[in-house]
């Protein structure tokens, strides 16, 4: 909102003994609510932050890590719009945002399609928009400042090439290998990058088969369910891929309940994604082999993108986290102790 419009309502509303208004939550909120607010802020750098919702630990990690970064302290002021896993939520508050006038706007996009129309009204509005962790594909460019996020798919390769090198190692590399994949939400980054450069290196390997693939949305119940399914349909299945650490949790409890073992020594070789604390865990009692790093600390870059836009400076469009990845034959229980998420 015009800056000069927003102190003439905030006046207005002073007049009128309305300024309880500026009370107002994100969502709902009028625009003489919003303007109210916004002279509140004042002093203050306002960010929406459109998260995607709280499926997994990792997304827990990425929220904790905005909520500490964009302090009033470090001269912020943010306004957390929790998706629930809707992109329309996501849509919906990041309209609101644009209605509060807020400075800029963080999205973590649920899906990679069908943010044109938004992303065009933030640009007419003035509000610099930046892409966090999932990417979005747009049909006109210059739409968002910059994405900063992991590469879904070199983690999806490093993990093929992992398999390699272990069946390898276990003298198995001839073998005929049957693999079944627990994906993430489908049409998200994170799935379709995994799932594209894990099959890029099953495509080198005539020996082994995908059996099946099958979306657990990135949660523990879903990938339970998933894998209880292919283990009705699959009798010989000798690696999992699963496409986070919460969907392994449920496959490692439906491999155990149907009286199989997995891991080290185990029947299934178990491959994740994410690498939180309590997948490492996992994997030093047995139950996972390898787990591809996703970082989900990405406030602080993203805060010195902001710094960097306030000086007037420009970005690189695409910005990648540092990542790595653990097997069990590293030594995980000093790590897990520094680990932050
Ligand atoms: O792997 C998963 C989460 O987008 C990288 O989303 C993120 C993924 C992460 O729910 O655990």
């Amino acid at each position: 909102m015009n800056r000069k419009i927003s102190i003439i309502l905030t006046i207005a509303m002073l007049l009128t003994g309305c300024c309880g208004c500026a009370k107002a939550a994100v969502s709902g909120q009028s625009s003489a609510g919003a303007s109210a607010q916004e002279d509140s802020n004042a002093g203050y750098i306002t960010v929406g932050f459109c998260q995607v919702g709280s499926e997994s630990d990792w997304r827990i990690a990425c929220s904790n890590s905005y909520k500490e970064e964009f302090t009033e302290v470090n001269g912020y002021r943010l306004l957390f719009a929790d998706g629930e896993g809707k992109q329309e939520n996501q849509i919906k508050s990041m309209r609101e945002f644009i209605l509060q006038d807020v400075d800029y706007i963080l999205l973590d996009p649920i899906v990679e399609t069908g943010w044109d129309a938004v992303l065009k009204e933030a640009k007419s509005a003035g509000i610099p928009v930046i892409i966090c962790d999932r990417e979005v594909k747009t049909e006109e460019d210059g739409l968002y400042e910059c994405w900063i996020g992991s590469d879904f798919e070199k983690e999806g390769r490093n993990a093929g090439k992992w398999l390699a090198d272990y069946l390898q190692s276990k003298g198995r590399d001839q073998e005929k290998i049957n693999i079944v994949t627990i994906q993430g939400t489908m049409g998200s980054s994170a799935q379709l990058g995994r799932t594209k450069g894990f099959g890029d290196v099953l495509k080198e390997h005539a020996n082994w088969t995908m059996l099946g693939q099958e979306s657990g949305d990135f949660t523990q119940a879903k990938g339970q369910e998933v894998m209880e399914d292919f283990l009705r349909k699959y009798h010989d299945i000798d690696v999992v891929i699963s496409e986070n650490d919460n969907m392994t949790f449920g496959a490692v409890n439906a491999i155990q309940a149907a009286g199989k073992t997995c891991g080290r020594n185990g029947d299934i070789v178990i491959i994740s994604f994410d690498a939180v604390k309590t997948a490492l865990q996992s994997m030093i009692d047995g139950n996972i082999n390898a787990d591809f790093e996703c970082n989900p600390l990405l406030a602080p870059l993203v805060e010195k993108d902001i710094e960097k836009l306030q000086a007037g400076e420009s970005l690189e469009k695409v910005q990648y986290i540092d990542e790595t990845y653990f097997d069990d034959t590293m030594d995980l229980k000093s790590l897990i102790t520094e680990r932050k998420y």
